[in-house]
């Protein structure tokens, strides 16, 4: 009897949802979370078919070529630069995201965040459990309003679209920059106009950041840009650390030039710039935006699905839903 193809789950996801692989697939499902050493990982996925990873694991080509049954790397996450696509593609490993499972959840979280900073949400609770609430001044705790006031989105992707959709319900102008620009059904919809980045940075009252983390993305806004926007505006991170120079906006917010930050996201996480956890002008999550349960279930059956449909079988068979190298099935 030929062996069955097997296949690695790095973390506890939903076991409802993973035993789907079981009629196909020997699954081997780690029971908690580990961040595996490059060493580790790479022993991990050297003899398996197929690995269902997250962000904290980081496969290219030392971790492929070590791996020679890997056929597919499907990643619980709409972001993926914790892989080496080119790599990947080059050995011919197919690679798949979660475009979809979590649009919508993370364009609902984003809006918590933005509304949170700009009506103070997380100060106010930390002074009210601090039992600092005797009374409050009809003048204290003013926030920002954002009716009337201008959206900014950098990267007009599925999220950023998403994000883009609910700001016509809280009447407000939209622009937006992206490499390309979007349908023009959708701009209308979102009464949404594309404009240059420095347009972006100067016009936006509120900017959220919605692009992917790659070589060119990385510190999209550093000082130069923190210094073009709005001593006013607030900034909104729930893209990828590393998309922001965290010291710098730590500086700006501390220096009053921005007023406010919501980050979902950051440089380094879990750790967290120290001078943005002094700060009280800043709003923090810790990497949550996707975190529902329609959303991380969505996730975990989209990665499943692609798996089980690369082997041939289920409802996408031979056809994966979500593959970001496709030209690995061409060649196949
Ligand atoms: C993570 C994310 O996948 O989709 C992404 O790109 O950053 C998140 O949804 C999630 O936090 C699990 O690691």
């Amino acid at each position: 009897m030929t062996a069955r193809p097997r296949v690695w789950v790095s973390r506890p996801t939903f076991p409802d949802i993973v035993a789907r692989l079981d009629p196909y697939f020997d699954v081997v499902a780690e029971p908690r979370e580990v961040m595996f050493s490059p060493a580790e990982l790479a022993t991990k996925i050297a003899d398996c078919d197929a690995v269902i990873v997250g962000l904290k694991e980081r496969i290219g080509a030392a971790e492929v070529a070590k791996a020679p049954r890997l056929r597919i790397v499907a990643n619980l996450g709409v972001g993926y630069d914790n892989l080496d696509l080119a790599a990947l593609t080059a050995a011919g490993v197919a690679a798949s995201n979660t475009a979809g499972a979590l649009d919508e959840s993370v364009a609902d979280f984003t809006w918590a965040m933005l509304l949170g900073a700009a009506r103070r949400i997380g100060e106010a609770e930390r002074w009210l459990r601090a039992g600092q609430w005797h009374g409050t001044r009809f003048t204290d705790w003013l926030g920002i309003d954002v009716r009337g006031r201008t959206l900014g989105i950098l990267g007009m992707g599925r999220i950023g679209q998403a994000v883009a959709r609910r700001a016509v319900g809280f009447g407000m102008q939209v622009i937006y920059h992206n490499r390309s620009r979007v349908p023009q059904a959708l701009e209308s919809e979102c009464r949404a106009r594309w404009v240059d980045k420095d347009e972006l940075l100067r016009t936006s009252d509120f900017l959220v950041l919605a692009l992917p983390l790659t070589p060119e993305s990385r510190h999209a806004i550093g000082a130069a840009e923190l210094a073009r926007m709005k001593p006013t505006a607030v900034l909104v991170n729930i893209a990828r650390g590393g998309i922001v120079d965290d010291a710098a906006l730590a500086e700006a917010l501390a220096q009053g030039r921005l007023a406010a930050a919501a980050l979902d996201v950051f440089e380094g996480e879990p750790v967290v710039n120290p001078k943005l956890l002094e700060l009280d002008n800043v709003l923090l999550s810790p990497h949550i935006a996707s975190a529902s349960l329609d959303a991380r279930r969505g996730m975990t059956t989209m990665a499943v699905d692609n798996v089980v449909a690369l082997f041939g079988h289920g409802p996408h068979a031979g056809h994966p839903p979500t593959i970001l190298n496709p030209e690995v099935l061409a060649a196949a």
